[in-house]
């Protein structure tokens, strides 16, 4: 009985180990230099593209610069906005200006081409990394961030536009609003005290004073 068992753990163990290391091919990481992709997609269309409508390049830079304008930012990307046609093949080199890690992350892409609906660039500390990937068919609104921890609070949040979008997101740095207005709501409380303070005391010196 003792004697079989280990074939079969090793059975078992050397499939497992197979099942992952699919899983992690599936996941398309490209390293190089200065950073690395995930989920690079130059060919595969999405569903409802008949072929790559357009061709487009962007350049986007990393730098702690350009939250100097911003109130209640520490990191900064050169762009908050990008817009695209649908079927789009875009091509992105992020430049990272800083001297820690910075990504370049859309959420929600269609997971049948992007494993998790994610495409990915990470920059090291003052290098560059290019990617490319396809946009989807449809009017959406993605969000992009850096997954560095609190970078994305600190700053570095964005969306792209696909097509007419549908609907901008919340909180896009130097764009939209947040979704709590911290700025507002506190003075909205002391009018509210204020106001409720001056009718209590009307009504109790009318209730006092009765007989
Ligand atoms: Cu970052």
């Amino acid at each position: 009985m003792r004697l079989i068992r280990l074939p079969i753990f090793l059975i078992v163990l050397s499939f497992s180990i197979a099942a992952q290391s699919q899983m992690h091919s599936h996941h398309h990481h490209m390293a190089s230099k200065g950073g690395f992709v995930m989920n690079e997609n130059f060919e595969n269309l999405p569903n409802g593209c008949e072929k790559i409508s357009n061709e487009e390049k962007i350049t986007v830079r990393a730098n702690k610069s350009y939250a100097k304008n911003i109130p209640g930012t520490i990191y900064g990307m050169s762009d908050y906005e990008w817009n695209f046609e649908p079927c789009s093949r875009v091509e992105v080199t992020f430049i990272n200006e800083d001297e820690v890690r910075h990504m370049w992350m859309i959420h929600g892409l269609p997971k049948y081409l992007y494993p998790a609906g994610m495409f990915h660039i990470e920059a090291l500390a003052g290098e560059s990394q290019s990617g490319t990937f396809i946009v989807p068919s449809e009017n959406q609104n993605y969000l992009v961030h850096c997954d560095m921890s609190q970078h994305m609070e600190m700053g570095m949040r964005g969306q792209i536009i696909v097509g007419k979008g549908s609907g901008d997101l919340w909180s896009v740095t130097g764009i939209t609003d947040h979704l709590y207005r911290s700025s507002y709501l506190p003075q909205y409380i002391i009018f509210l005290c204020f106001f409720a303070s001056v009718l209590g005391y009307f009504l109790l010196t009318k209730l006092v004073r009765k007989p």
